[in-house]
């Protein structure tokens, strides 16, 4: 037992040591990427997750995928490190090389992760070496003492070993309070950064907001609004320090800072986000008013060279999109966006700066935590998602939902919303229809129009008869053409198919 703990100890003194310096580095600004060993690691991961993989941990966790990786993380490190306690009983040297072999490992994600560094290291290499010297210790002052487990000098040893266990735990501690530093400096600026007026602002017609209860409203508070990313901690990216490049396929490199940006024209655009992984049905999209910069503006400084047809956009954690040239520089409003619904955007959607691009899944244009945009051909690069099974190009599919009555749900008979909301971003909804069972299909009633590129609620009216029932939706867009009623999953380029639910009226 008492080695267990000299092996447990080791852990926690290497992870501690790692992770306070990784900490103080990060809150220095020195790093190019992840310098702490377990949080690189993770995100190592999650980029090789294979995608059976990654839609079991979307199904079983939801959006706490996250949390549940590092708590198996956790699992499997003190269980190694229990291992290399018992080992250090028997075959010392093994246990020696066990536990660099962990540090190896550590230290291969810390120095492959996106814009990493030789400094990176460091915490890595001093943790694993504190850690090997104390798993040296350890076996010297445990050898000393052949006598029985019970005996005081073994039970003095189990306290010393716990002790650097709890030391390491508070290291660990330390980094994550230096972190947490880091994230009040962000935090701190985002309070004080005032979202600009613009000389046109975006409105929301009258009657757009149908206010059928349960329907998902119109525009979509921030904090309300879906959350999709790959990152394993939220980016904490200081707007002093953030920077945007403009390079590749252009006439000369481009860049600009935070308050460059600021002194820009900017702009509003009604926009409704969508994830290419949403089910039929689903509910990863959301709709807001955003509040940027033109990207083609940008473009147009940089002047944009023949033959380009795409920007691979990268944000701060190495996530790439690669969006057609074309639907940054056409009539549209692709925006470098610094806020949403006139709020400075959260840290989870992209503080400071993020893209928006009409009419394109989220995977293919809307890179958050944005700082570089290369120019180039769908050719040469390809975005994140692109070599994991996904189109190389998403435009957003057509497609619609219905929000209330909830699928399963008991309801009373008589006269009934059913309600929700369809989206043909860049085209515009024109009409919605409504089947009850084996009927005939229905007009549903439109919410005001705002944009093409924003969603539409609609609301049926139904005279519902005591029994089970089956609802369906289906959407026209402004060319006259219905939403398919094929079913297709969300891989490689969006799902399709008409969203049904069942009810029982009573
Ligand atoms: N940096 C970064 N940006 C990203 C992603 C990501 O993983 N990393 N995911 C994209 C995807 S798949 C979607 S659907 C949208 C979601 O934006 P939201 O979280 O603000 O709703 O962000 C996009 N931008
Ligand atoms: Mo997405």
């Amino acid at each position: 037992m008492v080695w267990v703990l000299g092996g447990l100890a080791a852990g926690a003194i290497t992870a501690g040591l790692a992770e306070l310096l990784a900490g103080l580095l990060t809150r220095l600004g020195w790093v190019g990427g992840e310098p702490s060993p377990v949080l690189a690691v993770g995100a190592a991961f999650i980029d090789r997750t294979p995608p059976w993989l990654k839609d079991f941990a979307i199904s079983t966790f939801g959006t706490h995928d996250k949390t549940a990786l590092l708590v198996g993380m956790a699992v499997v490190l003190v269980a190694a490190c229990a291992v290399v306690g018992l080992l250090l009983r028997a075959r010392p040297q093994l246990a020696l090389v066990v536990l660099a072999l962990l540090g190896v490992v550590g230290l291969a994600a810390v120095l492959t992760r996106p814009g990493a560094q030789p400094l990176d290291a460091v915490p890595t290499v001093l943790g694993v070496a504190a850690g090997l010297a104390l798993l040296t210790g350890v076996r010297r002052a445990l050898v000393r003492e052949p006598v029985a487990e019970s005996s005081g000098a073994t039970r003095r040893s189990a306290l010393t070993l716990v002790g650097l266990g709890v030391a390491g735990g508070a290291l660990t501690a330390l980094g994550g309070r230096a972190l947490a530093a880091g994230q009040r400096t962000v935090q701190a600026a985002r309070e004080r950064f005032v979202v600009p007026r613009v000389a046109r602002p975006v409105t929301v017609p009258a009657g757009a907001e149908l206010g059928v209860p349960g329907s998902t409203p119109f525009v979509v508070p921030q904090r309300d609004f879906y959350r999709i990313d790959t990152a394993l901690v939220v980016p904490q990216v200081d707007p002093a320090t953030w920077r945007l490049r403009v390079h590749g396929m252009v006439d000369r490199t481009v860049e600009i800072d935070w308050e460059t940006l600021l002194s820009k024209p900017m702009q509003e655009a009604m926009v409704t986000l969508m994830c290419v992984s949403n089910e039929v049905g689903g509910d990863l999209n959301g709709n807001a008013i955003w509040t940027g910069w033109p990207v083609r503006e940008l473009l147009r400084e940089a002047g944009v060279r023949p033959g380009a047809d795409m920007v691979l956009s990268t944000s701060t954690d190495g996530f790439t999109a690669g969006t057609p040239l074309e639907a940054l520089t056409d009539e549209r409003n692709a925006l470098i966006a610094i806020a949403m619904n006139r709020e400075p955007l959260t840290p989870e959607h992209g503080f400071p700066a993020r893209l928006v691009v009409p009419g394109l899944y989220g995977y293919v244009s809307a890179t958050k935590w944005v700082t570089d945009l290369k120019v180039t051909r769908f050719a040469d690069d390809e975005g994140y998602w692109t070599p994991r099974g996904w189109s190389a190009r998403g435009p957003v599919k057509m497609s619609s939902r219905i929000d209330v009555p909830g699928g399963g749900d008991r309801i009373a008979a008589g006269t009934v919303a059913v309600a929700g909301v369809a989206w043909a971003q860049h085209t515009g909804i024109r009409a919605v229809q409504v089947r009850v069972d084996d009927g005939p299909w229905q007009a549903a009633r439109l919410g005001a129009d705002a944009t093409v590129d924003a969603w539409r609620q609609w609301v049926f009216s139904w005279r519902a008869t005591p029994g089970e029932h089956t609802l369906a939706v289906r959407a026209q867009d402004r060319t006259g053409a219905w939403q398919t009623e094929e079913e297709a999953p969300p891989a490689p380029d969006g799902s399709t198919g008409y969203h049904r639910i069942y009810v029982v009226v009573q």
